[in-house]
């Protein structure tokens, strides 16, 4: 391949001196509120990333002003496990530096939004003081290794979490620059002999995610992963995992050659071997993924262009595993579990519900408050969910009621308001902060929500749970695409509707609507709530129900997609 067919990203990779290119110098100037062009690419790989308001993007320029520039940073947090000192540092660091909000995202990974450039550098050195890191949280590298949170099997739980830390540090770039940029850490002499054993100098041709999942919980959404790890018990003791490989979300809308996929699974594989495996997913797609075309570079497309048996037979030569045959497990759903629940030590866990991972005191519901006052007062541990929840984790027997107490006295405690539908929904980001949103979705969804439940109300669904996600755009950082209900963006008030995918994120969603504004959309599902109301088999969800009644067609393959 020569470097004219390589993309400008690759370019930089490579002249960048293990990804430092020219970040601390940037830093300095205060002339602007913004970094390098080339330096954006590689902040990216630091957890950071260059944003600008857009809610006031237009009135800046009219203004003759530079937009008004600010900072992503996301910190990685395998498993999504913090301590309650850790909580308080990450709240210290959103009223200090962010926009008073701390944003759980459907990584279990925080994020802070509105950090300024003469911020950033003491941000990143209160979030290393905090004993937390947002190296790897972002970039053409493995990103933050996604874990179960609710250790309903305490033993099992701990083990496979072990995995994921273990994973997260294997596959961390060994970079310094890192360390040099943001810590002050001694600068080594030349960059030259630094060595990246397994991502080498131009790192993966795209980001790269992996998680480990419990059956029957699917709440890591396993199979929109590029590497997935299901954890199989066999007469209480974990004896391996599954490993599915290829599943991603992102597509572009118009573009047919870009599609969700979900994730194949090769085969089984014992604990010890988890590593290796993952080495040899890895390096295999450094190696075949396309650097040449970014929106074609994922694993999902290196596996379809060279086919499922050629990569298992990849990667069994690199590791030198063989696997052995799918062992069975079923999933039941790919939501969180709400409220209090016992693990089998008995230690007590409360699932609570933030809409669309956003944290801050809003109105009567001070989250941010609240969730201080119980890190000050107990010694808990807060578990960050894939689906933009929270769970107080390891909680005494003793402790329940003043928990109990201190969620109600700040609001939020899981309320009437929450119902099935809003429990089950997630957003993503968009407006203002991500500079790829072509319509609202964190901001706009909880108004939707409140028609629709009306909706529901009216033919008796009230208690039916149906997951809903929404994106700002086709990207897919809501995971729209394995949701019953997916409302993903094409421009301002309007969404492209997709339906039927499988309860437990085993099947993909149809399109249905190419470009509804609201009115369009309840006008679309009222009908469908009602046939499913009167129509519906016992224990049938939504999604099984409209595939059945020929609604949608079945999405076999994430490439057939378009075809619906
Ligand atoms: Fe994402 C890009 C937010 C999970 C697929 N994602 C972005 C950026 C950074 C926009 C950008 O590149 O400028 C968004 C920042 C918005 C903001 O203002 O904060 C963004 N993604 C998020 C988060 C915060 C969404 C949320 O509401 O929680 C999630 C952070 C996860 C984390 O902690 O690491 C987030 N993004 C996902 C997921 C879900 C997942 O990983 O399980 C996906 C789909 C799965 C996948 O990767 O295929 C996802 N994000 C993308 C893509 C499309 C990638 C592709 O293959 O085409 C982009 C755009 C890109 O990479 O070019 C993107
Ligand atoms: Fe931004 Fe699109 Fe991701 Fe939403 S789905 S956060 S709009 S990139």
């Amino acid at each position: 391949m020569s470097d004219n067919e390589l993309t400008e990203v690759e370019i930089i990779k490579s002249a960048s001196r293990h990804l430092r290119g020219s970040i601390a110098e940037g830093l300095v100037d205060q002339l602007t509120g913004a970094i390098s062009p080339s330096d954006t690419q590689l902040s990216k790989f630091h957890g950071i990333y260059q944003q600008d308001d857009r809610d006031i993007r237009s009135e800046r320029t009219r203004q003759k002003l530079e937009p008004a520039y600010s900072f992503m940073i996301r910190a990685r947090i395998p498993g999504g496990l913090l301590t309650n000192s850790q909580w308080l540092g990450v709240d210290r660091i959103a009223t200090k530096y962010a926009n008073q909000t701390v944003r759980l995202t459907t990584r279990q990974a925080i994020q802070y939004h509105g950090v300024i450039k003469r911020d950033l550098k003491q941000t990143i050195a209160d979030i290393n003081h905090a004993t937390l890191d947002t190296i790897a949280a972002c970039g053409d590298v493995n990103r933050n290794v996604m874990s179960p949170p609710l250790p309903a099997l305490s033993a099992i739980h701990r083990q496979v979490q072990c995995h994921a830390e273990l994973l997260s540090e294997h596959l961390m770039p060994k970079s310094r620059a890192y360390h040099e940029i943001w810590l002050d850490s001694k600068k080594i002499e030349s960059s030259k002999n630094e060595v990246e054993p397994i991502y080498g100098d131009t790192y993966l041709p795209r980001k790269f995610k992996a998680a480990f999942v419990v059956p029957p919980q699917n709440d890591v959404d396993v199979y929109a992963q590029d590497l997935g790890f299901i954890a199989i018990v066999e007469n209480g003791v974990l004896v391996g995992f599954n490993v599915s490989v290829g599943g991603g979300m992102g597509m572009t809308h118009g573009e047919t050659d870009t599609y969700p996929r979900l994730g194949d699974v090769l085969g089984f594989i014992k604990p010890k071997d988890v590593l290796a495996v993952a080495e040899a997913v890895v390096t295999t797609q450094r190696d075949y993924g396309d650097r040449t075309n970014r929106k074609h570079a994922r694993l999902k497309y290196t596996i379809d262009n060279h086919g499922v048996e050629w990569f298992r037979g990849e990667v069994e030569r690199r590791s030198a595993v063989k696997f052995d045959g799918v062992r069975k497990f079923a999933f039941i759903s790919n939501g969180d579990i709400y409220g209090w629940h016992q693990d089998d030590v008995g230690a007590w866990h409360y699932g609570l519900f933030v809409e669309n991972g956003r944290i801050g005191d809003f109105g009567e519901r001070l989250l941010l408050s609240g969730l201080r006052k119980i890190a000050e007062q107990y010694n808990v541990e807060f578990r960050l969910t894939p689906n933009q929840n929270l769970i107080i984790s390891k909680i005494d027997e003793s402790k329940k009621v003043g928990i109990t107490k201190t969620l109600a006295k700040f609001g939020i405690q899981n309320s009437q308001y929450a119902t099935p539908l809003r429990l089950n929904s997630m957003a993503c980001v968009a407006f203002p902060t991500c500079g790829l949103a072509m319509a609202e979705s964190e901001r706009y969804l909880p108004t939707l929500i409140d028609k629709l439940d009306a909706n529901l109300k009216q033919h008796g669904l009230t208690d039916s749970p149906i997951t809903i996600r929404m994106t700002g755009c086709p990207n897919g950082c809501a995971r729209p695409y394995i949701a019953e209900i997916a409302l993903v963006g094409k421009g301002p008030g309007r969404y492209k509707v997709f339906l039927g995918a499988g309860f437990a994120g085993e099947r993909l969603s149809a399109p249905y609507l190419e470009n509804a504004n609201e009115a369009e959309v309840l006008k679309a599902l009222d009908p469908l709530f009602a046939r499913f109301a009167a129509d519906r088999n016992d224990d049938e969800h939504f999604g099984d129900f409209l595939i059945r009644i020929g609604t949608v067609r079945e999405v076999t393959a994430g490439k057939n997609i378009h075809d619906n």
